[in-house]
């Protein structure tokens, strides 16, 4: 320990000079030449996918700090692993940020994913041989509230309730759901539902049977911080969401209750349960990301992500593209091409093309095969973070009418797509990304 010299000797025999000191630039040419083009990607298309979205500086920097080197599996003042006084400092500082930002009393910040997070929750509260009602995925739930193809399946026994005709959730159907199969817990939210959901009805419904009532509010948690949408507390017993859509965060996962025998089940369930150590360094992004949404300014954020999606459904029912529900109540607009007699993913790879990315969508009574759907899923929460405003979504839903309607015409779309990939690259120049960044 006191002979420095043979300590200095033995680290440069094996060790890369410039290990501690070199850029990512200076280190790794291909991953940099990679990282470069997917930022000139990002500066340059309107990006219109609702699970996305621009982190502040702040949050990169918290991404790629030290906290990537600690492993400290456990909670704060528990930790299997020493050197946990930072890690812990930080973990409940994410956690009573969480707790203020939605109005809970506990908060899990540890999942490393929206499914992580709905994996904990199904292994502390449900059995195999319990029901779990949850809205099927076609009619906007989400594949980890019990779908066969996800663990979720085999941790409990799903019946999926449905939308009705204008596409919003059938509470009577589901009530006589729930009178019938006695379910452990309703599962509401998910990732294509557009509309605000009646909590209060669905309290009622799941204190038929006793039921939990678990909200998945992944895509419209900023609107919740926001109080642009009906808040989930008191009605809900659990709600869990991911950080990176609207809530303009890291990628990751948190879960929240008000129940304090909930929450101490839900962390065995979290870890071990269904991972171990928590990535530090992305519980420092949420942190950062809770404390922007805690500022006054995020409330105009929510509000300004709310009127973008309604102009952007609206303008494309304006064109001639029908859209699910009528309109939004959320960050998410869903198109319905079937009257146009188009399918969903040869749009999204048009579309990406003239340099608007948005993602496919299965839509109620979709009949297509899931690998193309006959719906088109928009968010506007990362438009809305580099600046645009309404103004901007009429044209750039005017854009994708173009588009529609020439795919519909039939005919090569090649020239049409460079005309609006140009339009999209000049409108976004407008909108600067990461300026001080190379
Ligand atoms: N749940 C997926 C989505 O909605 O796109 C990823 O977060």
């Amino acid at each position: 320990m006191t002979d420095q010299s043979k300590t200095s000797a033995s680290h440069s025999a094996w060790m890369d000079e410039q290990y501690f000191t070199a850029s990512l630039h200076e280190a790794d040419a291909e991953i940099a030449a990679l990282a470069d083009s997917e930022m000139e990607r990002q500066r340059n298309s309107i990006e219109l996918i609702a699970s996305e979205n621009f982190v502040s500086r702040a949050v990169l920097d918290a991404l790629g700090s030290v906290f990537c080197n600690k492993t400290v599996v456990g909670y704060p003042g528990r930790r299997f692993h020493a050197g946990a006084h930072e890690a812990d400092a930080l973990e409940r500082l994410a956690v009573s940020r969480a707790c203020a930002a939605f109005g809970s009393r506990f908060a899990n910040v540890q999942p490393h994913s929206g499914i992580q997070a709905n994996l904990a929750v199904f292994r502390a509260l449900v059995r195999p041989d319990q029901t779990v009602l949850s809205l099927s995925g076609a009619e906007g739930g989400h594949f980890s509230h019990g779908g066969a193809a996800n663990l979720s399946g085999s941790m409990a026994k799903a019946v999926y309730y449905h939308t009705d005709s204008n596409g919003l959730i059938d509470y009577d159907a589901l009530e006589a759901l729930a009178r019938e199969h006695q379910p452990r817990m309703i599962v509401t939210g998910g990732a294509a539902y557009p509309r605000e959901i009646d909590y209060p009805r669905l309290r009622a419904i799941a204190d038929l049977s006793g039921a939990l009532l678990m909200a998945d509010i992944a895509h419209f948690a900023g609107l919740v911080v926001a109080r642009c949408t009906a808040d989930p507390f008191p009605h809900c017993d659990i709600v869990t969401t991911t950080t990176y859509k609207s809530l303009r965060g890291t990628r990751g996962g948190i879960i929240l209750t008000n129940d304090e025998k909930i929450a101490e089940a839900l962390e065995k369930a979290t870890s071990p349960g269904v991972q171990g150590s928590p990535l530090l360094h992305a519980i420092a992004g949420k942190a950062v990301c809770l404390g922007e949404a805690l500022r006054p300014s995020f409330a105009a954020y929510g509000r300004a992500v709310l009127a973008n999606a309604r102009a952007l459904a609206s303008e494309l029912q304006a064109g001639g593209t029908a859209v699910l529900t009528g309109g939004t109540d959320t960050p998410l607009v869903i198109a319905d091409l079937r009257q146009r007699g188009l399918k969903g993913q040869p749009m999204v790879e048009a579309l990406d093309r003239a340099g608007i990315t948005c993602n496919r969508c299965e839509i109620p009574g979709d009949d297509t095969d899931p690998a193309m759907t006959s719906g088109l899923r928009f968010g506007v929460s990362a438009a809305t973070t580099r600046g645009l405003g309404t103004a901007e979504m009429i044209m750039i839903a005017r854009a994708i009418n173009r588009l529609l309607e020439a795919a519909q015409a039939g005919g090569d779309l090649g020239p049409l797509e460079a005309q609006i990939a140009g339009e999209s690259r000049a409108m976004m120049a407008d909108f600067p990304l990461y300026k001080a960044l190379a």
